[in-house]
């Protein structure tokens, strides 16, 4: 009887999980090597002073990145799309660093999530 109420918890447990993943079978594509000598790209985005949507940061390819984010007037949450990566609930006046590995080039939009406002464009090229 306690072994039956055991497998029935450990059938639960396994349809929990298959209902919250995604049936993504693509294998992550090859990781570049990246060689000691790149190097860091650095921005400060402040918002209010050089933000805006027509605000392009442009970063190299290959770059290693770090985007500082701050915004001294009010609370905020940055995303940047695309690369997918935010700063997490930002207090005002606060400084987050995004730090990524610049290797997939284009235009990214950096979003406010408590305005909804583009702060920029995060541009990639080679
Ligand atoms: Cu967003």
């Amino acid at each position: 009887m306690k072994k039956f109420a055991l497998a029935a918890v450990a059938v639960f447990a396994l349809s929990a999980c298959s209902g919250s993943s995604t049936s993504d079978t693509t294998v992550a594509p090859d990781t570049t090597t990246i060689a000691s000598t790149t190097d860091t790209e650095k921005f400060t985005l402040t918002v209010g002073e050089n933000s805006g949507a027509t605000n392009i940061i442009s970063f190299t390819k290959g770059a290693n990145v770090e985007l500082i984010i701050v915004n001294p007037t009010a609370d905020d949450e940055v995303h940047l799309h695309g690369y997918d990566l935010t700063t997490g609930e930002l207090a005002k006046g606060a400084k987050a660093v995004i730090s990524f590995v610049a290797d997939q080039a284009g235009d990214f939009e950096v979003e406010s999530h408590k305005t909804e406002q583009v702060l920029s464009i995060v541009r990639i090229s080679e």
